[in-house]
């Protein structure tokens, strides 16, 4: 029994409202879009996946002190950058191919960027710009001039003030500050709530009033998206590699789970949950340096073409944006290696991604839903924000793309229409060169999500098919992209 209805009966009810939604979905030869399947993006959230890629700029008290993480106790005016231009750092990350900067406005020491009417340590009582500056300024400035988004990072952890730990009062002063860098430099994209607190045993525990601070980043952002361990609309990837998981589902459950050491296990965050309650995808933060900070003894160890390459395909590729951290210097730049590291990445990039084989091919489905906006085509046709539709009552289904003459590819870019929820959960591509020839697998995978890019040994075909093997709804595919992967040098110097 179940709520008193015997159990034949809810199966009757339950087969009619399914005939319901099937009747709502497709009738009288009227067109009408595939029903979402839940939970589903915000519209603050799809705009944030489609950046993709973002830099971090770790640069505060530490820069000056060697240190990664300070004690607070250091002196305003040890902060002392020689030549800061932030216009530097935003035509480093536009020409990178990133469409926003995260700053460090406040890291675990307290120390801000931009003078806070809250605190006695913060840029205005060191000697730089006389104490008249203000990094956030610059860099938002610099952000608009060079059409890049801004956001904040702002530590809840602060060792400096002397509230911390006086719960209510150290709130209000979280809030004050949240305030402040949310009101004076215009649009901010994405507000960054580190998990970490170091506090020992003995040491003070601060409860903080995440409800109360979500409130006012909506209040006074509403298109910007909040980043910490359990979201609540960005969450990190669970390892600080830039490697999200092979499987990776832009849902988790995170009721139940704080920030930090009551985070969620790293498991959920690198995979996320099939039947996870909420929508919170995968921000993949990582430094292209072995630290967040600079130092000088690091200047040789740049991160490699190949690791980034690798870390692009771990993050962009499974369905993750990827926060790439620049430790600006001493001097206030990105450092020459670090800028040069970048052409080279994006050079690289550019190379592979410049032409996409299945644009424009013949296209065709073992079943579509009706209407011309549904057809097989959809999906290469270059554009992301048109797809194919299986059909209302499948959870699978195959394309396939069909080649006048063979074209040779080692790279698959596939995409899902996320606005109506994450839904494939497992596919195969295969590829046969001459109708004759027998079908051969060249990729199998979980899920794609935003975008999932796969490397697969080069491979010459006539036809290539992705056969959706299993789908927690309607399976639609937004692109099938086949590219060739740059092989020449890229080196730019
Ligand atoms: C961590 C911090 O403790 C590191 O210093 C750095 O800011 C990194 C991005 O997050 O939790």
């Amino acid at each position: 029994m179940i709520g008193g209805r015997s159990r034949p009966r809810v199966l009757a009810v339950a087969a009619w409202f399914a005939a319901l939604v099937a009747c709502r979905d497709v009738g009288d030869g009227e067109v009408r879009e595939p029903i979402p399947v839940a939970p589903v993006p915000s519209a603050r959230q799809l705009a944030w996946s489609e950046l993709e890629f973002c830099a971090f700029v770790h640069f505060n008290m530490n820069t000056f002190t060697g240190d990664e993480w300070g004690s607070g106790a250091e002196d305003p005016r040890l902060f002392a950058p020689t030549a800061l231009d932030c216009r530097q750092w935003a035509a480093t990350a536009r020409d990178a191919g990133m469409k926003g900067i995260i700053l460090t406005a406040k890291h675990h020491d307290g120390f801000c960027l931009w003078p806070s009417q809250f605190t006695e340590h913060d840029v205005a009582h060191s000697n730089w710009r006389d104490g008249h500056g203000d990094v956030l300024r610059e860099l938002s400035d610099a952000c608009r001039e060079f059409n890049l988004k801004f956001g904040v990072y702002l530590s809840p952890w602060d060792r400096n003030s002397a509230l911390y730990g006086d719960s209510p009062k150290y709130n209000d002063y979280y809030a004050n500050q949240l305030r402040e860098v949310l009101t004076h430099y215009g649009d901010v994209f994405e507000v960054w709530w580190d998990g970490a607190c170091g506090e020992g045993p003995n040491g003070k525990t601060q409860v903080y009033d995440f409800e109360r601070f979500t409130r006012i980043v909506r209040e006074l952002q509403p298109n910007a998206v909040i980043f910490s361990d359990v979201g609540p609309d960005v969450r990190w990837v669970g390892n600080e590699n830039g490697f999200a998981g092979e499987t990776c589902w832009s849902m988790i459950s995170p009721a139940g789970y704080g920030r930090g050491a009551t985070g969620p296990p790293a498991e959920m965050l690198n995979l996320g949950l099939r039947d996870g309650t909420d929508w919170i995808a995968p921000e993949c933060d990582v430094s292209i340096r072995p630290g967040w900070y600079y130092h000088a003894d690091q200047d040789d160890a740049v991160k490699s073409l190949e690791t980034l390459e690798a870390i692009w395909y771990a993050s962009v590729g499974r369905n993750g944006s990827l926060l790439l951290n620049l430790p600006v210097d001493r001097r206030g730049l990105v450092h020459e290696h670090d800028a040069a590291r970048l052409k080279e990445l994006r050079a690289k990039l550019d190379a592979t991604f410049a032409r996409d084989l299945a644009r424009g091919a013949h296209a065709r489905a073992d079943a579509t839903r009706p209407g011309r906006e549904f057809a097989a085509e959809r999906a290469v046709d270059g554009d992301a924000h048109t797809y194919w539709a299986a059909g209302a009552n499948t959870t699978s289904g195959a394309l396939t793309v069909t080649f006048d003459t063979p074209r040779t590819f080692d790279r698959i870019v596939l995409a899902e229409p996320l606005a109506l929820g994450q839904r494939i959960e497992e596919f195969t591509v295969s590829k046969r060169d001459g109708g004759n020839e027998p079908w051969s697998e060249v990729a199998r995978g979980t899920t794609i999500g935003h975008k999932r890019i796969l490397c697969v040994p080069a491979s010459r075909a006539t036809e290539v098919r992705l056969a959706i093997l299993r789908a927690r709804g309607e399976p639609l595919i937004a692109s099938l992209e086949l590219f060739a992967a740059a092989t020449t040098s890229t080196a730019v110097r």
